[in-house]
């Protein structure tokens, strides 16, 4: 068994007693109410899921199983001659919550490099689409085409206790994260390379080998690890988590779970939005000819953006209300590699010129940044100039968090979810004060 697996297993036995616990003991204790602007509003807030792999603070932003973006990036082994933490030591911290020591960081790699090949047939599919298909709609379906080779799905029609459905999500996972690198620059290749298609290194780590299968040069390796380790997980309550979480529910494997979490990661709202924030910029760009603005006409920029009904891409968030620490980070890493590169500068006026904006129309409850609005910057500077390409980026990084999650719910017998509608009569009768 893998080093993984077995602190794996050994955390779970450990953490089953709390969650029975609370289950048995504590039922009937009421965590939370709701009103029914929530229930009409998207079930904003209302406290209704549960995860220790990352908690998500209003005022601080997101932690890592406890910690902060700068303690993560501080506290994992790094891989040699590189700023950045190996991606495989932050997926086995993700999971078990332990900092993994090298030994475990080279078991994770391994098991990755064992089970990297991608099965021919996903290629020919992939390939067979039209080659304007959007990279997201190829990246869920090369996934979903796979779902064939769940172990769990042959499983379940065995003799398996449910207390063991985690093994096989567990080996599904790990079969499905290590092909994702793969998968990812096999699409970018073939659509915007001329389908020129660049094997992979099994001695680089997965965010240098992700580099070299997309054809760029360092420090882009670094950047690929800061981009997955960044959007692996928000909590459980965005769109792409949640989905993931509830397909899952129903005891589908990962393959359906983590196609549906990508094709949620896929709308403007939600991980298309760092494309959208490119696209605006060009626009804003064009219109410049290419001159950077002045904080005066930046802001006509955004007021005509808001007055024609549109939101400005990369600020806001659900429930952040402070500038994203992983916008920060990614501002740090352009502060120090791409000072002078002219979209940073445009990105960084916007930084200034938006949030009063924002505060001053009175709407957005966040008017700061998020994510999104800085990751574009970076992957256009280091040549990745397909702005629809970015939500795959986005997918290969936030799958190793959603993973992480499902196996944890099938490990502590999470049920089938299944919240409860009510009509607008209901409603009313509630609002109006009738029984
Ligand atoms: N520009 C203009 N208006 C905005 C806004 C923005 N950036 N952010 C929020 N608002 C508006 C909303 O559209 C909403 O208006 P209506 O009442 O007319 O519908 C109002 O302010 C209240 O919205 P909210 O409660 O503050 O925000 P929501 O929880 O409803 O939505 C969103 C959160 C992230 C979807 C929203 O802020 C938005 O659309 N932002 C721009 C798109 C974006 O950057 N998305 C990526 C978010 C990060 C992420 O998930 N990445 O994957």
């Amino acid at each position: 068994m893998s080093l993984l697996k077995q602190k794996l297993h050994e955390k779970i036995l450990a953490e089953r007693p709390r969650t029975e616990k609370l289950v048995k003991e504590f039922s009937n204790v009421k965590a939370d109410e709701v009103t029914i602007g929530q229930i009409i509003g998207g079930m904003r807030d209302i406290k209704s899921l549960v995860t220790d792999i990352s908690y998500l603070d209003p005022h601080e932003g997101i932690r890592f199983r406890g910690l902060t973006i700068p303690e993560v990036l501080e506290k994992l082994p790094k891989v040699p001659d590189a700023e950045m933490p190996y991606v495989e030591g932050f997926f086995y911290f993700l999971l078990t919550g332990d900092i993994p020591t090298e030994k475990e960081v080279e078991d994770v790699h391994e098991e990755f490099n064992n089970r990297k090949d991608v099965p021919k047939y996903v290629y020919d599919i992939v390939r067979a689409m039209p080659r304007d298909s959007h990279p997201m709609t190829m990246f869920a379906t090369a996934i979903m085409s796979m779902q064939r080779e769940s172990i769990f799905a042959k499983k379940y029609h065995e003799d398996i206790k449910k207390t063991d459905y985690w093994d096989p999500y567990y080996e599904d996972s790990m079969n499905l994260l290590a092909k994702l690198p793969e998968i990812a620059a096999y699409i970018y290749r073939l659509k915007y390379r001329n389908e020129e298609i660049i094997p992979g290194d099994p001695h680089l780590d997965f965010g240098g080998n992700f580099a070299r299968m997309l054809g760029i040069d360092k420090p882009y390796d670094d950047i690929a690890r800061l981009y997955f380790i960044l959007h692996s997980d928000h909590e459980s309550g965005n769109v792409s988590a949640h989905t993931g979480h509830l397909v899952a529910s129903a005891l589908s494997d990962i393959y359906y779970a983590i196609s549906a979490m990508l094709n949620g990661l896929a709308g403007p709202l939600h991980g298309l939005a760092n494309e959208e924030v490119l696209r605006w910029l060009h626009g804003v760009m064009e219109k410049m000819g290419g001159k950077i603005p002045t904080e005066d006409e930046m802001k006509k920029f955004v007021y005509e953006t808001l007055d024609s009904g549109h939101v400005i891409p990369g600020f806001g968030h659900a429930v952040l209300r402070k500038t994203d620490p992983r916008y920060m980070a990614q501002r740090e890493f352009c502060l120090k590699h791409l000072p002078d590169d002219p979209i940073f500068k445009y990105v960084d006026l916007l930084f200034k010129v938006v949030p009063p904006i924002l505060l001053e129309r009175g709407k957005a409850k966040n008017p700061w940044p998020n994510v999104d609005a800085q990751s574009g910057v970076i992957q256009w500077h280091y040549g990745v100039k397909e702005y629809e390409y970015y939500t795959v980026l986005f997918g290969v990084g936030r799958a190793l968090g959603v993973c992480s999650n499902i196996i944890w719910s099938r490990a502590l017998g999470y049920p089938l979810e299944r919240p409860k509608s009510l009509t607008t009569k209901m409603l009313e009768d509630i609002a109006f004060g009738k029984k």
